[in-house]
């Protein structure tokens, strides 16, 4: 495009085009009224894509949230502009009537996004406090700043090592222009997997991971075993989860009923812990894979919480439950085999 015009021109001739057009002002320079019907045809061309890829996070986002997606769907029709879909039918078809599986799609959008882990010493030593970073931007390089609430945080951050033995999950406080810090501890040396877990506005939830060596003395490796039996003790209380189904590719519920461990009653006022019953993580066996999990009745109190997901294919997983009880939280952690 070898075109000149102004961009109060290009905002007036493209009206409910504007954000494309100021996202791809710098590009657009031409004069004759030829070039301006080209570079309509362009914009077109790159609102479409851009709506191609916006749309499935929605969906994404539509099928994750099934039981309480108004709020969420609210929450991201702000006039925040989103970061990686500068077009209108964001908000006219989005959130439509979209089943099934976008898994390809919704990887394609968080590509859009990158994160960095950073730490205030070169590397981060055992049982030394150290500050992580997290800064957020997107594929031009630009912090991402706005953020939606997901789940009562702003960001959730897990971090396990290798072994898949030591489990955090903490919420890093945001200091604006993208960036987000925490103060932590490694309890070993060793590889450690951090996840960072957030919505940019007007965006779907994104998982951004990276591994971080930690020196100092490693714990004792592990092996990632799946349990016996899937009714673990963990804070006076007695935790038994059951699976719908162990098959891949299946939608799965996974079921926690809660007694307290010493009389066995059944435990009926738990707290909401992270807006909902409970919070669960599930990661593959070497951490590869990080899967969201979604419940089914989030205002549940016990003795069960039910959860929905999905696991993409065979192999070992492991869970991790999360739940309070008067004011306590607990994480009760499960490995199980996933079959074809
Ligand atoms: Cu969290």
């Amino acid at each position: 495009m070898k075109c000149n015009r102004s961009d109060n021109n290009s905002n007036d001739r493209l009206p409910g085009a504007r954000q494309s057009t100021m996202l791809f002002t710098p590009k657009l320079v031409g004069e004759s009224v030829e070039c301006i019907m080209k570079q309509l045809s362009l914009l077109k061309v790159l609102a479409a894509a851009l709506l191609l890829a916006a749309l499935p996070s929605a969906c994404s986002k539509e099928t994750g949230h099934n039981n309480h997606g108004a709020e969420d769907h609210s929450a991201s029709g702000t006039d925040k502009p989103a970061i990686a879909s500068a077009d209108e039918g964001m908000s006219s078809g989005g959130h439509g009537n979209h089943g099934g599986s976008h898994n390809d799609h919704a990887a394609q959008a968080e590509d859009q996004v990158k994160a960095s882990f950073t730490f205030d010493s070169e590397a981060p030593i055992a049982n030394e406090e150290t500050e992580l970073t997290i800064t957020i931007a997107g594929e031009d390089g630009v912090p991402i700043s706005d953020f939606t609430e997901n789940h009562e945080k702003l960001l959730h951050l897990i971090i396990v090592d290798h072994s898949l033995g030591y489990f955090n999950h903490i919420h890093p406080a945001y200091e604006g222009g993208g960036k987000f810090t925490i103060k932590t501890t490694f309890p070993a040396g060793g590889e450690y997997k951090l996840f960072a877990d957030f919505m940019p506005a007007g965006g779907s939830a994104v998982t951004k991971s990276d591994w971080v060596e930690v020196s100092g003395k490693a714990s004792s490796h592990s092996e990632v075993k799946p349990d016996k039996a899937l009714v673990k003790e963990e804070a006076g209380k007695e935790v038994e989860m059951q699976m719908s189904s162990s098959k891949a590719g299946e939608e799965v519920t996974l079921s926690f009923h809660i007694r307290a461990a010493d009389s066995k009653k059944e435990i009926t006022n738990l707290d909401p812990y992270l807006g909902a019953v409970g919070h669960v993580v599930i990661l593959s066996e070497d951490a590869g894979e990080y899967i969201h999990v979604h419940p089914i009745d989030e205002h549940a109190a016990g003795p069960v919480a039910s959860f929905a997901t999905t696991f993409s294919k065979r192999g070992v997983y492991k869970i991790w439950g999360q739940f309070q009880h008067e004011g306590n939280a607990f994480t009760v952690p499960y490995v199980v085999n996933v079959t074809e």
